[in-house]
Formats: structure tokens, C-alpha cells, sequence
């Protein structure tokens, strides 16, 4: 039997002048180009949980109207799901259900909107697909396929976690590898759709295990650069130490998504900066803590912080690892002046890399319910608009046409390339002197 695991790659933007400004301005380029290529870890997962009689494929389908017919064919297809590529994805399933080929769909979007997955699938998936995967093959080789299989309450244990097909890829063709240390967050963010939303719990990976997974990636790639695809990764400390300890001996490079509070434990940034991370990213969404009310749903947890985001901000440039601060423009609590806000806090730090994105409603997420019931969503099921770049909601204290303009004027402003050469040669002035600092210190 043949299984064919079609990622549905690359980046998404409906808003035709945002795609057009993002050509020109270097800073939405430089992150668009690298994270466009990365591949579907998710999908790389399943085949190292596929039995080896089955024959795989990995194929990836950036743009679905490049593709005349089928992408590859097999028996089976697998067919993963962001909200905002669905449509393709669900177009795709189609066009391989019409030619007699099984179609099995998982993944976030799936899972947030199951009932309209099945409209498309010989079956589904919701949750994560490891827990379910086994049993949902030993049915489809006995010809009992459901038509569901759902993982919600049977929380994947990572220790268990399956190696990666890391092999099945053309590895040239990358200039990231993605690795998983943990799934979801101990905070719930309002307008969270990651990882937290197939399983609420926060859970990590055996260091070991990652090690081998790093390992496997680098008999491919002898220095690869590794994006760790995690949701908050040193939200527990003591263990982000471990891992980072661990990380030393391969001499990587590596990125990952984090909070704040690493700004706070020297010997965790000590470890990262030894350990070669070359920036982490932060969602610190707004430098005002009156927009920030509620935004964390559990203890308003990012309110509390941002009265320390500068200092916070310097703490970790300074330990040597590069801040790219992510913040989302369209909160409730946000009116026409929240952009020159965000601008002069971006120069008053000297953020190293800044991620400006709209406040985006995923079918996932508790906001979307929240302005589902208030009549805010502008067109339920425009999910091609989930992209982060266009507006699928009514903001609270703006017109539509305000945010828009607001965001690609601060766009312009913060991409512009003189502002960035200028925060980048801060930081690298602001390290030359803590090393002719510590010369000092030591020579003393
Ligand atoms: C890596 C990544 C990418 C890569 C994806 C590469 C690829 N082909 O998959 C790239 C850079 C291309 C990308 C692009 C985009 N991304 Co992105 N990305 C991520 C990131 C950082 C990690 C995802 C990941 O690897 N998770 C680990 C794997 C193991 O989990 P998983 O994919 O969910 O898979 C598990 C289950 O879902 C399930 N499963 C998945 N697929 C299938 C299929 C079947 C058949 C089955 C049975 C099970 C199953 O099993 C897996 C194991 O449990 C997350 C943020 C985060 N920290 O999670 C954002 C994230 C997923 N991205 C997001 C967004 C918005 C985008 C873009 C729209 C951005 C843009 N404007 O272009 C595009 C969409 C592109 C597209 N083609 O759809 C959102 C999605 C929210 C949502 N609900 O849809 C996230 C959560 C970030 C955020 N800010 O909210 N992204």
C-alpha cells in the first residue's frame, strides 16, 4: 500500500497590497523567506509512527494552482491543515477522493471544524494524530475505517514521541529543520491557535530524546540550523536549563518561541547564548499594559509583565541572544494611537527583529467565539483570512480601514531597511562593550 503525506507549505496573505509591500520591505521578506520553506513536522511524525510496510511519500504543495491533477499517487493520502491554506487542502482532498484515492485529514483547522472536515475525508482526525494514528491504520487495513477518530482526552505522552521521518526530505531544499521539544503553553492567550488547542496540557519531551531527534537531522545536515516548532519552551526553567546543556556539545544554531520570564534566570540565558540560539521570539503583543487586560485568560499573565518588558528586553540582548518581539495590532483595547505606541517602543529597546501581525479570530481560538456571539466576525468561514495579515473581524475601537492603514503604515516604518541596520548595529555596538566590559572586569 502506498501512503502520500501532502504538506500544504508556504505562507499566506489575502490583502494584495501587504503581499505587494512584503516584497519590498525587507523585514516581512527575510522572515517570510525563511520560515516558507520549513517543512510539516506534523506529517514527519505520523510517518515515523507508519509500519514499514507501508510504502511513504512526503510531498508539499505550496500553491494548489500550480498543481494541475494530483500532486503523487497513492492509495492513501494524509493531508495536514492550517486554517488559512483549508480551502486548498479541502479542494485537494476532492480532487483525490474523485480519483478513487483515500483521504484521511488531521491537524488544527480539522480539529477546530471537524463537522466540515468530514465533508472531505474518508476519515478525520481531531487532536493529535499520534494517539489514534496506530489504531486508525490496524481499521484501514481491515477495511473498518471510521470516519472519526478522536483524540481529545487521551493526551500524548512525548516520551513515547515517534522519530521524525527527517529522511523523506530533500534536506537541500531547507534552510531550517524543525524539531519539537514541548507541546502547549501554560498560559491560554485569548486569541491563541497553536498547539494548546489539540491538547491543553503542557508537556515536554524527554532531553534525551530531542538529542536523538537533533541527531538524526544532522547525519542529513552536519550544521543544521533547528527552529524548534514549540509553543513556549522555557516556560519551565529548570528543565530549559537541561536541555540547553545538552544542546552545547552539537554546536548549533537554533530558534524558538518563548515568554518573557527567561529574561529573568541568568544562568538559562548564560546557557542559551552557550548553547548557540540566535534569538528567541517573544509574543509580547502590546507595550501597554492597559491593552493587555485579559488578553491571557487565566491570571492576565502578560499584563503583569509588561511593566518589565524593557528592562526584560535588555536583560536578554544583552546576555547575547537576540529579542524578535511579535505584536498584534487589532486588540479590543487598542485605538488609532496603538501604532506610533508600538513604533517608539520598538526604537526606545532596539528590539533586534520585530513580527507585526493583526489580531486574527481562529476557529480554535476563545476569541472567535466571543465575537461569533457579538455579530464581529465579518464573514464566518472566510478562513482563507486567517493569515495574520488580514482582517477577519470588526475591531472594537477602529474601522476596518483604520487598522489596515495603521498596520502598513507601521509596517513601512519598522520594516524600514535604515531603522533596522540601526537596531541591528545597537546591538552589535551594545555587545562590543560588554566584552571590553568584562576584559576590563577580568584583567582587574
Ligand atoms: C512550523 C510552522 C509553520 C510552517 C509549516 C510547515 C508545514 N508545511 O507544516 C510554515 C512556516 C510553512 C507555516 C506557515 C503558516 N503558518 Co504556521 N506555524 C508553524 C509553527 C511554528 C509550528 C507548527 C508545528 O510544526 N507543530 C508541530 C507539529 C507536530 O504539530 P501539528 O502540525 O499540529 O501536527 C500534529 C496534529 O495537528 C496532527 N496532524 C497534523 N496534520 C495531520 C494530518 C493528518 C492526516 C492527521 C491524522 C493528523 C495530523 O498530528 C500531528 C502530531 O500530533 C506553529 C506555531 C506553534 N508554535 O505551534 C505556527 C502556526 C501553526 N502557523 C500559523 C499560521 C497562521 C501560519 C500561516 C497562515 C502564516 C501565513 N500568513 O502565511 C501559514 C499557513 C501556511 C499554510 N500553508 O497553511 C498558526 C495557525 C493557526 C491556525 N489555527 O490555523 C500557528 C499556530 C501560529 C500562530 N501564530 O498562531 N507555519
Amino acid at each position: 500500500m502506498t501512503l502520500g503525506f501532502i504538506a500544504m507549505s508556504g505562507i499566506r496573505c489575502q490583502n494584495a497590497e501587504l503581499l505587494e509591500i512584503g516584497l519590498t520591505l525587507p523585514g516581512f521578506l527575510e522572515r517570510s523567506k525563511v520560515i516558507a520553506s520549513l517543512p510539516s513536522l506534523g506529517l514527519l511524525t505520523l510517518a515515523g509512527l507508519t509500519s514499514a510496510d507501508v510504502e511513504i511519500g512526503y510531498v508539499e504543495v505550496p500553491d494548489l494552482a500550480q498543481v494541475s491533477g494530483l500532486p503523487g499517487e497513492f492509495d492513501v493520502v494524509a493531508i495536514s491543515s492550517f486554517s488559512a491554506q483549508i480551502k486548498e487542502a479541502y479542494q485537494l482532498a476532492d480532487r483525490y477522493r474523485a480519483a478513487g484515492t483515500l483521504v484521511l485529514l488531521g491537524g488544527l483547522h480539522v480539529s477546530a471544524c471537524p463537522d466540515e472536515a468530514a465533508l472531505h475525508a474518508d476519515a478525520i482526525v481531531i487532536g493529535e494524530g499520534e494517539p489514534v494514528w496506530p489504531e486508525l491504520w490496524a481499521d484501514l487495513k481491515a477495511c473498518r475505517l471510521q470516519p472519526r477518530y478522536n483524540a481529545r482526552g487521551r493526551s500524548f505522552d512525548l516520551a513515547e514521541a515517534p522519530m521524525p521521518r527527517f529522511d523523506l526530505l530533500d534536506i537541500t531544499r531547507y534552510n531550517r529543520i524543525t524539531v519539537q521539544t514541548q507541546r502547549g503553553c501554560p498560559y491560554n492567550c485569548d486569541f491563541c491557535g497553536a498547539s494548546i488547542r489539540l491538547d491543553p496540557h503542557y508537556k515536554l519531551k524527554p532531553v534525551s530524546k530531542v538529542i536523538d531527534e537533533i541527531n538524526r537531522v544532522r547525519e542529513l545536515w552536519p550544521h543544521p540550523f533547528i527552529e524548534f516548532a514549540d509553543d513556549n519552551t522555557f516556560a519551565d526553567r529548570r528543565r530549559g536549563r537541561e536541555l540547553c546543556r545538552a544542546l552545547i556539545p552539537l554546536g548549533l544554531r537554533w530558534f524558538t518561541e518563548t515568554d518573557i520570564s527567561v529574561a529573568w534566570d541568568n544562568e538559562l540565558l548564560r546557557l542559551m547564548k552557550e548553547s548557540g540560539c540566535a534569538q528567541i521570539l517573544i509574543g509580547l503583543e502590546s507595550p501597554d499594559t492597559r491593552e493587555l487586560e485579559g488578553v491571557e485568560r487565566k491570571a492576565n499573565w502578560k499584563r503583569r509583565q509588561a511593566d518589565r518588558y524593557r528592562e526584560a528586553i535588555a536583560r536578554i540582548q544583552d546576555a547575547g541572544v537576540t529579542v524578535n518581539g511579535c505584536f498584534v495590532l487589532g486588540l479590543d483595547q487598542q485605538d488609532t494611537t496603538c501604532f506610533d505606541r508600538v513604533l517608539e517602543f520598538v526604537r526606545d529597546t532596539g528590539l533586534y527583529e520585530v513580527q507585526i501581525t493583526l489580531m486574527t479570530a481562529f476557529p480554535n481560538a476563545p476569541l472567535y467565539g466571543r465575537l461569533l456571539e457579538k455579530g464581529r466576525i465579518l464573514e464566518p468561514g472566510a478562513w482563507e483570512k486567517c493569515t495574520l495579515f488580514d482582517i477577519n473581524y470588526q475591531p472594537a475601537q477602529m474601522s476596518v480601514s483604520e487598522l489596515e492603514n495603521g498596520f502598513r503604515e507601521l509596517g513601512q516604518k519598522i520594516y524600514d531597511r535604515e531603522f533596522i541596520e540601526e537596531r541591528r548595529r545597537r546591538f552589535f555596538q551594545r555587545q562590543n562593550e560588554l566584552r571590553q566590559q568584562r576584559a576590563v572586569a577580568e584583567g582587574a
